[in-house]
């Protein structure tokens, strides 16, 4: 099959973007250009990611710009990169981000695609050179291409997206992406700049022995996740929580596991983002056959009313998700 061609030749991210893209339900090329706008801006991130730790010595680095300005945060540089990359390709008509309180129109009434984005997550992670992450989900607006962007192009619910992925700023930097047909994972290679195939059709374990839950927080939860956490315990589960949404995704999604942020008295509604956390990762891991939940139900169905709208997220090998759900689901 073509993605087992692509990954013994050693097959860069634009080629396969370009062989799959008949898979795209509108194969019209906008999509894979948007995929690479994206993957350009992932390398400048990259870039500044590597050098984050050298920010404060600027002076002696030679990078502190002419006017003396302070070097911005990292979040705050990858937010601009981000825009820019989206705002100059033209395929996008709107942006929401976890770094913008409103959602940004391009006023680029030809642009068909919306994305949600949350640019660089794990912020307790940034100044201590811990992986971190950019999340993005793709969205095609839902009014006519040519007319103004609408509440109803930006406020769709998981299912509908065409397309999603993260970027893991790690000890290896990766891209990881889906279109609906797979979840595909590439390697950057820096010195020749590109990324390449490294982790073909993803397939995530369907059980796993690894629980990513933050446990100082285990008074604020309730009895269901308490039940479950101590039955993790019981089976002599490890316990993995690196505090960036994606790393700890990442890890879970190659070997088997589940991801937790449940419900806590100051969060009831969880901490996570439906719209560019939570949904791309529930694609993605779908994709890999496993299972994303608020608990209730499957994440890629709850319909968005607000922009930067929270929900509980329980998410990794679907028999991990399935038997959180079933002690979620006792009455208390
Ligand atoms: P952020 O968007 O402010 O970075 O918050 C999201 C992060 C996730 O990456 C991570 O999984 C979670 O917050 C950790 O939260 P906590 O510190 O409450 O465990
Ligand atoms: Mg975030």
């Amino acid at each position: 099959d073509q993605t087992n061609l692509a990954y013994s030749v050693g097959v860069t991210l634009d080629r396969f973007i370009k062989l799959k893209q008949s898979d795209f339900p509108f194969a019209s090329g906008e999509l894979s250009q948007l995929l690479r706008d994206i993957a350009l801006a992932a390398k400048i991130v990259n870039r500044e990611t590597n050098r984050a730790g050298l920010s404060n010595i600027g002076g002696a680095f030679g990078q502190t710009n002419v006017q003396g300005e302070e070097q911005q945060k990292l979040d705050v540089i990858a937010n601009i990169r981000f825009m820019r990359a989206l705002s100059k390709g033209g395929e996008v008509c709107a942006i929401v981000s976890e770094e913008e309180d409103e959602v940004i129109d391009l006023q680029n009434n030809s642009g068909k695609y919306v994305v949600a984005i949350d640019p660089l997550d794990g912020s307790s992670n940034i100044d201590v050179n811990i992986s971190i992450g950019t999340i993005f989900s793709i969205y095609r607006r839902k009014t006519p291409v040519g007319s103004p962007v609408t509440t109803e192009d930006v406020m769709q619910p998981g299912n509908q997206q065409v397309a999603a992925g993260y970027v893991l700023y790690g000890s290896s930097t990766m891209l990881v992406y889906t279109t609906g047909c797979g979840t595909n994972g590439f390697t950057y290679e820096a010195s020749l700049g590109e990324f390449f195939l490294s982790h073909p059709s993803i397939q995530a374990p369907k059980d796993g022995l690894i629980y990513s839950i933050n446990e100082g927080l285990e008074y604020e939860w309730q009895t269901g996740i308490k039940n479950y956490v101590r039955a993790c315990k019981e089976r002599k589960f490890q316990s993995r929580y690196i505090g960036s949404l994606v790393a700890d995704f990442h890890r879970n999604l190659l070997k088997g596991g589940i991801y937790l942020y449940p419900s806590t008295l100051k969060n009831p509604n969880g901490k996570l983002r439906l719209l560019y956390e939570a949904n791309a990762l529930a694609f993605l891991i779908e994709q890999a056959g496993g299972k994303a939940s608020d608990g209730g139900g499957r994440i890629l169905d709850i319909q968005p009313e607000s922009l930067h709208q929270r929900t509980p997220l329980f998410i990794g090998s679907s028999a991990m998700v399935e038997e959180a759900e079933q002690f979620i689901n006792i009455p208390e």
